[in-house]
């Protein structure tokens, strides 16, 4: 087990005593996110309960698969949902703790915080809502979406089961972050056995990268910045080139994947300067290093290994700021 014996009572009384539920997570929804929600909403649509399924931002492409068959999700409209999400006699929130990162649903959020079921795996500040399910340093929310749905006795249709391997593998990096736990690989082997295959996950998700992404990953690993006496590395990507490689769409924070992997290197540091002239910087780190603690620093968010911030200054200033602030935390 992965939560108490009060938690798994408290998501017990929260589903037994309502009919109806709205489930949202944060914005740019990721495979735990959605994994976490859909499973969720399995579970409570089989026991009879009406569930909507509303966030703030659309589905990304890549994890569209998961959502075919699921609930539909519906992306936030304040005009069409707020009056949904008042009247639902419970929102749960997953994945999130924090309001911030509701985006364009943060006012409605808060606004309802008082009906707020919140089940979450990210360290966390002051929580608003009116009950919390949080185990900080799980792998994933969908590991405790399954720890709770087993709790009660559900057997997990195949979409469900989908769902949560795609959570749990999706955070986990595909099981090779220190967050994987036995109790992950555990839950992947139920997965497993209820027919959930690996590998054409694992295709479905990250084997889907254009030609300008690639082009980019290519500038970007050539133009690297080592710094830090050889344990940071850092990429810059300005707007000139984003647009001459037609790469505006593209997520770029998997280029660090390939930086964290320079042998000698602890953090990675990813700058893209935004369209909107703010800069977006993505954070990673090995081990102990704690770059969510440097990123909260600017109003970032994210974990100890991977963090991310939006700010809006000059694309040089943040460049000297956070990586003089990263050269701290490996001095
Ligand atoms: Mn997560």
């Amino acid at each position: 087990m992965q939560l108490t014996a009060e938690q798994h009572e408290c998501f017990a009384a929260n589903c037994e005593g309502h009919e109806s539920f709205v489930l949202t997570t944060h914005m740019k929804p990721d495979g735990d996110a959605l994994g976490s929600q859909i499973a969720l909403a399995r579970y409570l649509v089989s026991s009879g309960k009406n569930v909507r399924l509303i966030n703030g931002d659309p589905t990304p492409e890549t994890l569209a698969f998961m959502a075919e068959d699921s609930p539909k999700i519906e992306v936030y409209d304040p005009e069409v949902h707020d009056e949904e999400i008042r009247g639902a006699d419970r929102v749960v929130l997953v994945d999130n703790s924090a309001p911030d990162r509701l985006g364009r649903m943060e006012p409605i959020m808060l606004a309802v915080a008082g009906n707020v079921l919140c089940i979450d795996h990210h360290p966390t500040r002051e929580a608003p809502w009116a009950e919390n399910i949080l185990k900080v340093g799980a792998s994933s929310t969908a590991v405790l979406i399954w720890d709770l749905l087993q709790n009660r006795g559900w057997e997990p249709d195949s979409l469900a089961c989908n769902a949560i391997f795609v959570g749990l593998a999706t955070d986990t990096g595909f099981f090779r972050f220190n967050s994987t736990s036995p109790y992950t690989h555990r839950t992947a082997a139920e997965l497993l056995e209820r027919g959930v295959r690996t590998g054409d996950i694992y295709r479905r998700v990250y084997e889907r990268n254009s030609a300008a992404y690639t082009r980019l990953l290519g500038h970007a690993l050539a133009n690297l910045v080592i710094d830090g006496g050889g344990r940071i590395a850092a990429v810059h990507l300005r707007r000139e080139l984003i647009a001459d490689l037609e790469a505006e769409d593209e997520d770029t924070g998997e280029i660090t994947t390939a930086l964290l992997a320079i042998d000698g290197v602890d953090v990675v540091l990813l700058f893209r300067e935004l369209p909107d002239a703010r800069v977006k910087v993505s954070l990673r780190s090995k081990d102990e290093l704690d770059v969510h603690g440097l990123a909260s620093g600017y109003g970032g968010g994210g974990h100890r290994n991977a963090a991310g911030i939006v700010i809006e200054r000059p694309f040089d200033e943040v460049v000297e700021q956070v990586t003089a602030g990263a050269r701290d935390l490996v001095a």
